[in-house]
């Protein structure tokens, strides 16, 4: 049996379900004799051939157009061929089973027309390109992420990703890094010539310009990461604060059911909002306070886990009720529980809410962000306070699409090299050490495209694409 990559792959590429067009798809190394086979006829290269499309018995499934790709000058790198057909469900499968059928027929003796062809699991056909050098892995993650953007803004970046920009910017670091690496290596091999010709070569300034490059790239990775896939904002407080109408309010929409019986939710609300493209996967949750109502207090638990993987939560207070002293205990209450809850970098932001019916008394005495979910008075300022917290800068021309993946790997290339820096600056530098940084600068590096990955990053990646992809 083939190696797997080397199995010839058959999917369905278009989505699941009724359509205009549907496409068959199928890659791998010699299909000529199954495009004879399935189409009756060679295919001129990259030109669409109106035809039937027959069964085994020469009965037309359908009439459409096929298109061959021979590799390498295709999507995957091996020979692909494309049939398009009416976009049915029955048509498609009968089609793909056709292919099946067909490669199994015997072409010579004891010789399968296209031996070994299998369904495509998710993402083989862009797992193929990666590994015939056609994209990178930065590229193959892209491509999925244009698939999934959600926003204008992400597609956008997802399309400058996929064309290569982002992986441009990772080279060019990897260049500099090898230059260095080059020089650190040259030493170690003349121990003679040792540090003084690292201090003549500016190996420090070259790492110093190759840090700054770094941080450059890693904010904008940053951002590109922020884009596709936002943060997690849950709305907390006690009941009846207005989180629910807050809810509402920044999504534009009644999701939430708003009373003024307080207790009202109980299970969580999740709407994904955007701000200027950044996506806010906002969670209105059940009021906090102690209960004797079961199905309230498990609502409440659940508020609690849900406020345990928040990324930042607003922390909403009634101001009608500030003077009202066993309201205040309870939002002090739920403060300390915060507190205590919370890893020290996730945000709790303060809003006071129902500004509309506030005395000037009270509104005088909130501090933090003021708002009224009823009138949308001061929600810009929460939107914008939102996009803050979240570390978005502002949308700047030319961003590309970024994996928390890409930030991670990013970030540990900046440890080797601060320890490369630590090394370099030391009195009596261990240049071994500092060569041994690079390398594992350069490893954390090429991670992100792919030239240094373990086979089980690869099966997470591709294995997130939908089939025929
Ligand atoms: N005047 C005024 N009333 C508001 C405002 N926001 C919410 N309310 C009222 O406050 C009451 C409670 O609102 P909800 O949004 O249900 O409050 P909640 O925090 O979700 O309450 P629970 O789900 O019970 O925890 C309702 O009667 C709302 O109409 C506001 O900005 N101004
Ligand atoms: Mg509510």
């Amino acid at each position: 049996m083939l190696p797997r990559h080397d199995q010839p792959i058959a999917a369905i590429a278009t989505a699941p379900g009724r359509g205009a067009v549907g496409i068959v798809r199928v890659s791998g190394k010699g299909l000529a004799p199954l495009v004879q086979r399935l189409c009756g006829r060679a295919l001129k290269p990259r030109e669409a051939t109106y035809l039937p499309l027959r069964d085994a018995k020469g009965q037309p499934i359908d009439h459409g157009l096929a298109l061959f790709f021979p590799g390498p000058h295709s999507y995957t790198g091996e020979d692909v061929l494309e049939l398009q057909a009416h976009g049915g469900t029955v048509v498609l499968q009968l089609l793909l089973a056709r292919c099946l059928e067909a490669a199994a027929e015997a072409e010579g003796p004891g010789q399968a027309c296209l031996p070994g062809l299998r369904l495509a699991q998710p993402g083989e056909f862009t797992e193929r390109a990666f590994l015939n050098d056609k994209i990178d892995l930065a590229q193959a993650e892209a491509i999925a992420d244009l698939i999934d953007a959600s926003t204008e803004a992400a597609a956008r970046s997802a399309s400058r990703s996929l064309s290569g920009a982002f992986s441009q910017e990772i080279h060019t670091l990897r260049d500099a890094l090898v230059r260095l690496r080059m020089l650190v290596e040259a030493t170690l091999d003349f121990p003679e010539e040792d540090i003084d010709f690292l201090q003549q070569a500016d190996a420090s300034g070259q790492l110093e310009r190759l840090q700054q490059s770094l941080a450059g790239v890693l904010a904008r990775a940053h951002q590109g990461a922020l884009l596709r896939e936002g943060i997690k904002v849950v709305i907390a407080g006690q009941p009846n604060a207005g989180k629910s109408s807050l809810l509402n309010a920044l999504a534009g929409a009644e999701l939430a059911i708003v009373t003024e019986i307080a207790g009202t939710t109980r299970d969580k609300v999740q709407q994904t909002i955007q701000i200027e493209g950044v996506p806010l996967h906002v969670i209105d949750t059940a009021g906090l306070r102690d209960s004797d109502d079961t199905v309230e207090r498990i609502g409440i638990s659940r508020a609690w886990d849900e406020i345990a993987a928040a990324d930042a939560v607003l922390f909403l207070h009634d101001l009608t009720r500030q003077d009202q002293g066993d309201y205040r205990a309870g939002d002090d209450a739920i403060r300390a529980t915060l507190a205590q809850r919370l890893p020290a970098q996730v945000p709790v932001i303060d809003v006071w809410n129902k500004t509309d019916s506030a005395s000037a008394e009270m509104l005088a005495a909130a501090e933090g962000l003021r708002l009224s979910a009823r009138t949308g008075d001061g929600l810009d300022a929460l939107r914008r306070r939102l996009l803050e917290v979240a570390g978005w800068q502002s949308a700047p021309e030319g961003l590309y699409l970024a994996r928390a993946r890409h930030v991670e790997a990013l970030q540990a290339v900046g440890q080797h090299l601060d320890q490369a820096a630590a090394q370099l600056r030391a009195a009596g530098p261990h240049l071994d050490l500092l060569a041994e940084e690079l390398r594992l600068g350069q490893n954390a590096l090429n991670a992100i495209t792919g030239e240094f990955t373990s086979d089980d990053l690869l099966g997470v990646i591709f294995s997130s694409f939908c089939i025929g992809k």
